[in-house]
């Protein structure tokens, strides 16, 4: 197949899910075009099949807002043109379902578009009064919905009465990629020390300085670090909370990192705190080296750890803290989930599988 893909190229996870397809179906023989206004991170250069397009937007003085939408169609119908795409599959409603509805309006219906909703798209700017009414309307026009997670699927159709069927594909994980390193676990050390992992990035959403009040916590009862992957606005709030609490010493900020699969294997717990999470791909990423998961009950993070993690409401700490405790003073515990949670993201959520999935849909959305 000649596969469009659309995306945001930071921040979050759509865009990690996209890119990361994207090499997917390329490694499997498909043509594939990316698209989105700047490189995604995990994009590797060179790879047979896969091209990326930039979209260009040009400033104009009259332009207090650029018109991304447009310049997006405008290059998704070159693209259409040059590479005879069949489909395109866009990441994250708001804008890129309605760049497509428009590109596909003005070559005549002469393709066809799938989107995939990630979570914000819907539970936060999906519900803003400025973006609801065309979001609404490009999802009844695509010529397939999913979501990452029945929480989702469930909140489209309550949120914005969606006739359309929202079909459910999980998001997916390189198993081999992010794989146990095979290093010892704290109760294996000398130092005992538990080290803790939090990757995000960094939005008032993931309520990062609740993660360093757990942890906070965590240390007075055990030794630990706790590392701090990703960037974002919050970063400096979560960073002075630990100066706060005194535990700044056993924080370490390790910013944006390029191979986040060399770090997730070194710890010993994930460690989530976000108000909603459609699913948490980086709990899943973290499950998938055999790092169990404690997170707030948020979203369809559920569906994600099943009983292979904690959960704990919303903005209590102190809860976060207790369940985390529970797996870090029980070495007996933490290797039955660590290897629950390996299992869990082999048997379900492997690439290989999830893309059979998307690859389905592809063949039925083409027929
Ligand atoms: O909202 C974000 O954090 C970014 C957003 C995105 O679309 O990039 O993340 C959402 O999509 C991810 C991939 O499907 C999910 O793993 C995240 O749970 C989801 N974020 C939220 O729902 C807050």
């Amino acid at each position: 197949m000649r596969i469009g893909i659309v995306c945001y190229p930071t921040v979050g996870g759509s865009g990690v899910i996209a890119t990361e397809m994207a090499l997917a179906l390329a490694a499997k023989g498909h043509e594939v075009h990316l698209l989105s206004y700047d490189r995604p991170n995990r994009l590797r250069r060179g790879v047979p099949g896969l091209r990326f397009h930039k979209v260009e937007v040009t400033a104009y003085p009259l332009f207090r807002y650029p018109p991304y939408d447009l310049a997006l169609a405008t290059r998704m119908l070159e693209v259409r043109e040059e590479a005879r795409v069949d489909l395109f599959h866009v990441h994250y409603a708001i804008p890129h379902a309605v760049s497509a509805f428009l590109a596909r309006s003005m070559c005549g219906d002469c393709m066809k578009f799938a989107t995939t909703l990630h979570g914000t798209d819907i539970t936060v700017v999906g519900s803003d009064r400025a973006y609801m009414r065309p979001t609404r309307f490009a999802l009844e026009q695509s010529d397939a919905v999913t979501a990452v997670s029945q929480y989702l699927a469930d909140e489209t159709r309550l949120m914005f009465g969606v006739r359309k069927e929202v079909e459910v594909i999980p998001n997916f994980v390189d198993t081999e990629r992010f794989r146990p390193a095979g290093t010892p676990r704290w109760h294996q050390r000398g130092d005992g020390e538990r080290i803790l992992v939090h990757a995000s990035n960094f939005r008032p959403v993931k309520r990062v300085a609740d993660v360093v009040r757990a942890f906070a916590e965590i240390l007075q009862h055990v030794p630990a670090r706790l590392l701090l992957v990703g960037e974002g606005p919050d970063r400096e709030h979560a960073l002075a909370v630990a100066s706060d609490l005194g535990c700044s010493h056993k924080v370490e900020h390790l910013g944006m990192h390029d191979s986040i699969e060399t770090v997730l294997p070194q710890a010993d717990l994930f460690l989530s705190a976000s108000e909603t999470e459609s699913f948490g791909l980086s709990m899943l990423e973290a499950m998938s080296c055999g790092v169990p998961c404690v997170s707030t009950a948020v979203g369809g993070v559920a569906e994600v750890l099943g009983d292979t993690g904690e959960l704990t409401p919303f903005a209590d700490p102190s809860a976060l803290a207790t369940a985390a405790l529970r797996v870090l003073v029980d070495g007996d515990l933490h290797t039955r989930r660590a290897a629950a949670a390996r299992q869990r993201a082999v048997e379900l959520f492997a690439t290989e599988k999830i893309m059979a999935r998307y690859l389905d849909l592809y063949e039925r959305v083409l027929q």
